[in-house]
């Protein structure tokens, strides 16, 4: 894979689907083109820069058989999946969970720990593909959010963007997820991530924020995850607008219909709100007596989904409510509505788009919904009215339509009648503007927004400005004494080759020396070094030193060394001993006092799994705890203390046990070993996580690196 990033570079489409639909007959293969949005989007940037698409299938393939040939302008790569997954990944975890989850309807969402682990396999087998082609990757859809965490996990360097076309629902909804975190780390592992409108980009940053403690920035779109950024933005898709106005134009032979035609076009999905439409219809033939033996409803449902039990059970639903209320209201010569259960050949929907007088777009919640595009692209004689759901993102910019909340069935009843009623003027006017934006803003321009921006990120957000650490740290600051808890490595020092040479910065020396300068701040210094090494390196006589991860602890008022460590000295000298015999070039043992260090890092790479284990093996066979660290295994003794221990101890040999009435403690640190402090600090102070973590962090925020904690020593010192 390249990490070329000009706007030209090859794209790599991944996407559930294929953009071919695979087939068998008797003469083997059969190839049909799909003909979704999403292929005529992305087929001429496919054609124009080349790539390759990945994507399922939908079918098994036989060995030897291919999709593309190399002659064709861009490959098509398959992700086989077998029955099982089908049903685990695909009408489980993707069309069961998410599906419901995302457009805020959680009680109809299934959660089993089956169908996630499914998700995650397929999810990484399609990156896997994905990573052995070049380009521009450009992730799809709710079905594969752990895609770019994988394909980051296998190429560091890669270009990474994905878009979202469903909703992203709110925090509340989101966190009854079982695995939000792990589906938001999976997205944040991307370059730029799109949504259809500006709600769904908030909410995404709203969880990341809450969920990840990442760092987010509203007004420029920006969330920082550890020591990278991330984009986030919203890109309203558009549709083939002179494709469908073409197409309707074209239609002009037809006979128009006689009867007002009120038109409604979707899957049959529960998210449409086609029972809550066929009512707000019904409701209207109650009230306006007047549209009676005159308005057809006219219905199209497109059959999705039908094994699953929920789409079963709104189609009988439907059919029910199609009989009783043409039961109620049919006369010999008029029915007023009519139900298609199928799909309509393209052509005869832009007949009917072109001559319904109302389009009924009335989704309980849409990521953005195409059907109200296409209807207004259509509008191309004497101009019909277009009805649409609050609750669709295409309701953000369609501002001109008649908007309806769809659960409000009296509102809607009248929305339809006066759309029946609207004179031909207004509905010019309303039309007229729906139909500018429309053109303007097409599939094509989508796709050209969305790829400029994505090779454009990738920028590093400003460094915490004063009124983030205000809006953070502010007014705490203000009413109590600050204990101000620092690790070491990794924290003030960036890690470095050797532990010898991670020295501190003049920069962040001068802002230490000013924070410890100060009346109102007391400072500690919690590292997994030995206590004298951290104390020689920081040299500071008025702050506390805690070694060891806690063990060993000293400072103005403070002497502490754990009851249990004498007993482990000369045992951690014979495993020293024996794992300096194991040392090969480049290895090499670190004494730390009550614990010791095990390195690896400049030893040969190809050794560095076979090092890890021995020492692990060996660690653990003398009674100690292993524990590994950056190339790196620790032996600490068994004694449980860690460095939430430590912190604790701190506080209240310092100011009594009821600290908490006069001090609030801040810790900032960058390994594992600190999510102990983070955990018992949790709504006592403030705790961030310094880097990016591999998994998830119990502090409030996190800060990208050494140079953040720098920003905020300065704003401490200053303030
Ligand atoms: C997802 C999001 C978002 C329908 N019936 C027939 C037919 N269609 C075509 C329409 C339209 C498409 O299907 C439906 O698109 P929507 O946008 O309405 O809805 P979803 O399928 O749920 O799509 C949605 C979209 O992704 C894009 O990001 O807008 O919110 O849920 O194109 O024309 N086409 C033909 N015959 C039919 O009977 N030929």
């Amino acid at each position: 894979m390249t990490s070329d990033t000009t706007t030209e570079s090859p794209i790599l489409v991944i996407s559930n689907r294929l953009p071919v639909t695979v087939g068998r007959s008797a003469r083997g293969l059969e190839l049909r083109r799909s003909t979704g949005g999403l292929v005529s989007a992305l087929e001429p940037v496919l054609h124009r820069r080349g790539g390759t698409w990945v994507g399922w299938p939908g079918a098994k393939l036989r060995d030897g058989e291919v999709l593309s040939q190399p002659s064709d302008p861009y490959r098509i790569v398959p992700v086989e999946l077998s029955d099982g997954e089908v049903a685990r990944y695909y009408h489980g975890f993707s069309n069961a969970t998410l599906w419901p989850l995302f457009h805020s309807m959680p009680d109809r969402a299934r959660f089993e720990r089956s169908d996630w682990d499914a998700y995650e396999r397929v999810n990484e087998r399609f990156a896997a593909v994905a990573a052995a082609e070049d380009g521009l990757a450009w992730v799809h859809d709710y079905q594969l959010m752990r895609v770019p965490h994988h394909l980051r996990r296998l190429r560091a360097e890669a270009r990474i963007a994905f878009f979202c076309h469903i909703p992203f629902p709110p925090y509340d909804v989101f966190r009854l997820l079982p695995w939000d975190r792990e589906i938001l780390r999976g997205l944040v592992a991307a370059d730029l991530i799109g949504f259809h409108v500006r709600d769904y980009a908030q909410n995404f940053l709203d969880c990341a924020e809450r969920l990840l403690a990442a760092r987010v920035d509203r007004e420029a779109g920006l969330v920082e995850v550890g020591d990278r950024t991330i984009a986030v933005g919203e890109f309203p898709i558009g549709i083939d607008f002179p494709l469908y106005e073409q197409r309707a134009m074209a239609m002009q032979g037809r006979d128009r219909r006689r009867e007002q035609l009120v038109l409604g076009v979707d899957r049959l999905d529960y998210t449409k709100g086609i029972p809550q439409r066929l009512r707000a219809f019904e409701r209207l033939l109650d009230l306006h007596a007047e549209h009676r033996g005159q308005v057809v409803l006219l219905q199209i449902a497109v059959p999705s989904r039908d094994q699953v039990r929920a789409y079963q059970d709104l189609k009988r639903e439907i059919d029910e409510l199609v009989g009783r209320i043409n039961g109620r209201f049919a006369t010999p010569g008029w029915t007023p509505i009519q139900y298609l259960y199928r799909s309509i050949p393209p052509d005869d929907l832009s007949a009917l788009y072109r001559d319904a007088r109302v389009a009924l777009v009335t989704p309980l919640r849409d990521g953005m919904n195409l059907v109200a595009k296409e209807f207004v692209a259509s509008q191309v004689d004497d101009p019909g009215v277009l009805i649409l759901s609050r609750l669709a993102g295409a309701a953000e910019t369609m501002r001109e339509a008649v908007l309806v909340n769809p659960m409000d069935l009296d509102g809607t009843a009248e929305a339809i009648h006066r759309a029946l009623v609207m004179d031909e003027a207004e509905r010019r006017s309303r039309m007229v503007a729906l139909r500018r934006r429309e053109r303007r803003n097409s599939v094509e321009a989508w796709t050209n927004g969305f790829l400029r921006r994505a090779a454009s990120s990738g920028e590093r957000l400003l460094p915490a400005s004063d009124t983030e650490f205000d809006a953070w740290i502010g007014s705490m600051l203000r009413k109590y004494r600050l204990a101000l808890f620092l690790d070491y490595d990794g924290t003030l020092s960036p890690i470095a080759e050797h532990p010898s040479l991670a020295l501190l910065s003049a920069e962040v020396r001068d802002a230490l020396e000013r924070c410890a300068a100060r009346d109102d701040i007391d400072i500690a210094i919690v590292s997994g070094r030995a206590l004298e090494d951290v104390r020689k390196l920081v040299g500071l006589d008025e702050v506390v030193y805690a070694g060891n991860h806690g063990l060993e602890i000293q400072g103005p008022g403070i002497r502490f060394e754990h009851d249990d460590l004498a007993h482990y000295a000369d045992r951690l000298d014979r495993l020293a001993d024996e794992l300096e015999q194991h040392c090969i070039p480049g290895a090499w043992v670190e004494p730390k006092g009550a614990s010791l260090t095990f390195h690896y890092r400049e030893a040969d790479e190809t050794q560095h799994e076979r090092l890890a284990a021995n020492a692990t093996a060996m660690i653990r066979a003398a009674g100690f705890q292993p524990r590994s660290a950056l190339a790196a295994v620790e032996a600490r003794p068994p004694i449980g203390w860690d460095k939430g221990h430590a912190v604790l101890h701190v506080l209240r040999a310092r100011y009594g046990p009821s600290w908490s009435e006069s001090v609030r403690p801040i810790y900032a640190g960058d390994d594992e070993t600190d999510e102990d402090a983070f955990r018992v600090l949790a709504g006592l102070g403030r705790t961030f996580r310094v880097g990016s973590p591999d998994r998830s962090t119990a502090a409030d925020r996190q800060l990208a690196d050494v140079d953040a904690v720098l920003g905020l020593l300065d704003y401490l010192a200053r303030r």
